[in-house]
């Protein structure tokens, strides 16, 4: 088509919709000019069902149906010159071939999609920020590695699985995290992989400080030398103040660890730290304190305890063999924790947050309540085991949120205990009783 022809399909603002649409249905398109033919918008079937879907009547004039603030983009344009050229956020605009035939329609979430990275996406946190990275029109690269019997029910269970790009990624091993970042090119890093159970880690030291330090020392510098514009998320823990010098625990208290894992930690918190005091990379750490849900791992006390009171009611156990019940801290919901991790890496500097609800529940009553919703005491069915106690023990957690509250509008109180309690039971009931 060339330009004189254009006239062709040309429409002024006020003209009728009848004659305007007998245009657009030879190309799908028309130009809206002004008296003097200079070009002010452009019209097109697409904006003629939206006008419908909105309930105009047909009648009306082509100003109120033209594409919002007249936006459309020659094909071939940049998406930085796109959104440099926008007026304003629109939610969809046609692209144009030079002769003006509309190729096809954008979004404007496509050209600010971002890529994000989780390590750890098998784990319990993965799963729940995989669904939530998701729902923000993230396009999430999960990380999982290679074991001999890989388990992706976590993300199956949130009906995330096929929504991921997943990449083959151990922490510990050089070569596969530089990989990662190659192929996902994250604007986000969310670094969750790690051995987390902290009574493993009193048996396997060593691995724990491979995986949690070194690994976590691996993505940073991999991070400094092929994307520093990446922000990075490093999954700290309640754990650093172990045998805690303050009540409640906030971002100055000082760390007093208890268990190789927490020691871990510490140094992994540190070398966030240094990487973004030493080379500017936009590193957080979240402090975060226990939380859980139906998809917590089973060695966890919680879980270990819906899933018993579950067995017991339901006659396939007679006993919940339990260590320290008097041990406190502070439960929330995994899904309500991890919008934290988005909130932390969308702030204008890095820095580090305590995430947790302020109330400190012990093992006792948690058991108390996950067994009384099933209308049973649990002194008639939890026993003591001294396996169950660790060589040194965190008596007691209990976080002060103030300044995620503050700064990152994160609400503490998103979900009480009692309900995460209850969901816990019942979906544990429902999967026991789901194989009977
Ligand atoms: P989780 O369920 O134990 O998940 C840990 C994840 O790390 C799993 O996907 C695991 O993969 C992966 N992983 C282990 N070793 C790895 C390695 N060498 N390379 C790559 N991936 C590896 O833990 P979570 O509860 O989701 O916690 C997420 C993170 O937050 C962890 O770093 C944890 O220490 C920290 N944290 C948790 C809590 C909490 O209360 N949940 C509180 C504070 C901090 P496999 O499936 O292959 O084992
Ligand atoms: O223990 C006591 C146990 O293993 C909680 C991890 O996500 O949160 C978690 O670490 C308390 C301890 O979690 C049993 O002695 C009693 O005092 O559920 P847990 P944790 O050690 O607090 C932190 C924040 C993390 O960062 C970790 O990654 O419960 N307890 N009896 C028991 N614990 C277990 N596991 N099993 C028992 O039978």
């Amino acid at each position: 088509m060339h330009t004189k022809n254009l006239k062709k399909f040309t429409v002024f603002p006020d003209q009728k919709l009848s004659e305007i649409l007998k245009i657009i249905n030879i190309v799908g398109v028309a130009f809206v000019v002004e008296e003097n033919e200079k070009l002010i918008g452009i019209i097109t079937d697409g904006d003629i069902r939206r006008a419908a879907i909105k309930g105009y009547s047909l009648e009306t004039e082509a100003k109120k149906v033209m594409n919002h603030d007249y936006f459309y983009v020659i094909e071939g344009t940049s998406d930085q010159e796109i959104l440099a050229k926008m007026p304003k956020q629109v939610f969809c605009f046609p692209v144009v071939d030079n002769d003006g035939r509309i190729l096809g329609y954008r979004f404007f979430t496509e050209l600010t999609k971002k890529n994000a990275l989780i390590t750890g996406i098998t784990g319990q946190d993965g799963a729940y920020l995989a669904e939530f990275l998701l729902s923000k029109g993230y396009t999430v690269y999960g990380g999982y590695r290679r074991t001999s019997n890989i388990d992706f029910s976590r993300l199956d269970y949130l009906n995330v699985k096929d929504r991921i790009q997943l990449i083959q990624l151990d922490v510990t091993d050089i070569s596969s995290v530089y990989h990662a970042l190659q192929v996902s090119s994250p604007a986000e890093i969310y670094n969750l992989a790690a051995q987390s159970f902290v009574e493993t880690s009193f048996n396997q030291p060593c691995l724990s400080l491979n995986v949690n330090t070194l690994g976590t020392t691996n993505l940073l510098a991999a991070v400094k030398e092929f994307c520093p514009s990446a922000k990075f998320y490093q999954a700290s823990t309640s754990e650093l103040y172990g045998k805690v010098v303050e009540i409640p625990q906030n971002e100055n208290t000082p760390f007093y660890p208890r268990s190789p894992y927490a020691i871990s930690k510490l140094a992994a918190y540190w070398m966030a730290v240094n990487y973004r005091e030493a080379y500017g990379i936009y590193a957080c750490n979240g402090i975060l304190f226990n939380h859980e849900s139906p998809i917590r791992g089973q060695e966890f006390v919680t879980r270990k305890i819906t899933m018993g009171v579950a067995k017991i009611k339901l006659g396939l156990a007679d006993s919940l063999l339990l260590g320290n019940l008097s041990a406190k801290r502070d439960w929330g919901y995994a899904r309500d924790f991890v919008q934290s991790m988005w909130l932390m890496l969308q702030q204008p500097e890095p820095e580090d947050f305590v995430i947790a609800t302020g109330i400190s529940t012990t093992v006792r009553e948690f058991a108390q309540k996950a067994f009384a919703i099933v209308g049973l005491d649990y002194n008639d069915y939890v026993r003591m085991d001294a396996r169950y106690f660790r060589p040194s023990e965190v008596d007691v957690l209990v976080g002060d949120p103030a300044k995620a509250r503050e700064k990152l509008g994160w609400n503490p109180g998103c979900t009480p205990l009692e309900k995460l309690i209850e969901m816990m039971v019942l979906s544990d009931l429902k999967q026991l009783e789901s194989k009977l």
